[in-house]
């Protein structure tokens, strides 16, 4: 089989996308995710003009010599532009793979581990009384685990809180959306959230929480001691994690679980964490992280050290991303958990996707491949927008991590 054609597709159905699809003589289509969210014209850059001309006439089979061609072979390695364009190429060619062999993907990873894959959803509310109220309509539609974040009094709006934050879109504008932070007042305020919500809901649901990596590691710590009664699934992105060696602070000092690295693109930037066991949870996910190939990898790293594995699964990564991670979830020992927000349904009219939802639990479907397609037609309809996240400043105007 050769590669004949690599069309990189642009949408915004609601949110932008981007999406490799390789073209093969047999034939045979795969479709990968390369979004990259605020910055998606770089990855279409880097895939249009220096990889796809590189895979014409290559035999797609060959997963792993394309990967490290991309990767050594550009001499300049990592970073999230690269590291999407190679996930977009690498998912793409998984999927062909996994249809020549007339299996879902999951099946030649090892086969399924487990019957169905866990996954949490968002409860968010302005003030307490409506994330309360949140977790509860949550409940009812039959999720098992829920990440709940608040606003906090006296900031005007907050990560994961309100409209500007979830859908993340500075079309309006062209400017990314501002918003104000204060850790003391985050840090008096999240644990009244955790007891509101406990005393509601009781102690049968699984809760997380997401710090967005606002704090400071000993800011972190007393963060996860407050907690320790609430007895979180985990407490995400609690710093800056650039700076790693200070999850050795937070680890001597809490025992709730800690999550990072939906911002990490290779399996260099969990060593040290996943070496000395300071994290419980692994958050890359496939097409921020290089694709199956490299997404396999640091699965199979985590589980030599209890690390369990939790995709990164917000909205700003396509069904396609879910699909193929869905299937790494169904195969992967050491699973512990998908993140999963849901999509607008204009994204799943153009991304149709054989994977489904029952109970709180998500299944990658048995369609070949990893069963998740694009409508290119369809996709037409809906023309990039140049859109943003949200940036971030403290209350006296210095620029923060949002
Ligand atoms: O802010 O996907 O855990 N999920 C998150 C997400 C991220 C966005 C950034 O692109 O933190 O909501
Ligand atoms: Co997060």
């Amino acid at each position: 089989m050769k590669i004949t054609d690599v069309k990189i597709i642009v949408c915004s159905p609601g949110r932008n996308f981007v999406t490799v699809k390789i073209f093969t003589d047999e034939g045979l289509t795969g479709v990968g995710d390369a979004t990259l969210n605020g910055r998606e014209k770089a990855v279409v850059a880097y895939l249009q003009e220096h990889l796809a001309p590189l895979l014409i006439g290559r035999d797609p089979s060959r997963i792993e010599d394309i990967w490290q061609y991309f990767y050594k072979g550009a001499y300049w390695r990592r970073g999230p532009v690269t590291m999407a364009a190679i996930a977009g190429i690498d998912t793409a060619l998984w999927d062909i793979k996994a249809k020549a062999a007339n299996m879902p993907l999951y099946q030649l990873l090892g086969g399924a581990s487990r019957e169905k894959v866990l996954c949490y959803t968002h409860a968010q509310g302005t003030d307490i009384a409506e994330a309360v109220e949140a977790v509860g309509r949550r409940i009812e539609q039959g999720y098992k685990a829920i990440r709940v974040q608040v606003g906090i009094p006296g900031l005007p709006d907050v990560y994961g809180t309100g409209k500007k934050s979830v859908t993340n879109n500075a079309a309006d504008d062209a400017f990314p959306h501002e918003e104000t932070w204060s850790t003391s007042k985050y840090l008096r305020y999240v644990p009244e959230l955790f007891k509101a919500v406990r005393e509601a809901h009781g102690w049968d649901i699984e809760l997380l929480h997401d710090s967005h990596h606002r704090l400071t590691p000993i800011e972190a710590a007393r963060l996860g001691k407050d907690l320790e009664f609430a007895r979180l699934f985990w407490l995400e992105d609690t710093v800056a994690a650039e700076y790693q060696e200070g999850f050795r602070l937070i680890r001597k000092h809490t025992t709730t679980p800690l999550a990072v690295g939906e911002v990490f693109n290779t399996i260099w930037d969990a060593r040290l964490l996943m070496e000395e066991q300071l994290i419980d949870y692994i958050r890359t996910t496939t097409v921020h992280a290089g694709g199956v190939t490299a997404q396999r990898r640091i699965m199979d790293f985590a589980s030599v050290y209890n690390v369990r594995t939790a995709c990164h699964g917000a909205m700003d990564m396509s069904p396609i991303c879910l699909g193929a991670n869905l299937h790494l979830d169904l195969w992967v020992p050491n699973f512990g958990i998908q993140e999963y927000s849901g999509y607008l349904p204009e994204i799943l009219d153009v991304f149709p996707s054989a994977w489904s939802l029952k109970d709180g639990y998500l299944h990658p479907g048995e369609a070949i491949g990893h069963g998740v397609e694009i409508d290119e037609k369809l996709a037409e309809k809906y023309p990039y927008q140049r859109a943003y996240l949200p940036v971030n400043r403290l209350e006296d105007g210095t620029l923060w991590h949002w």
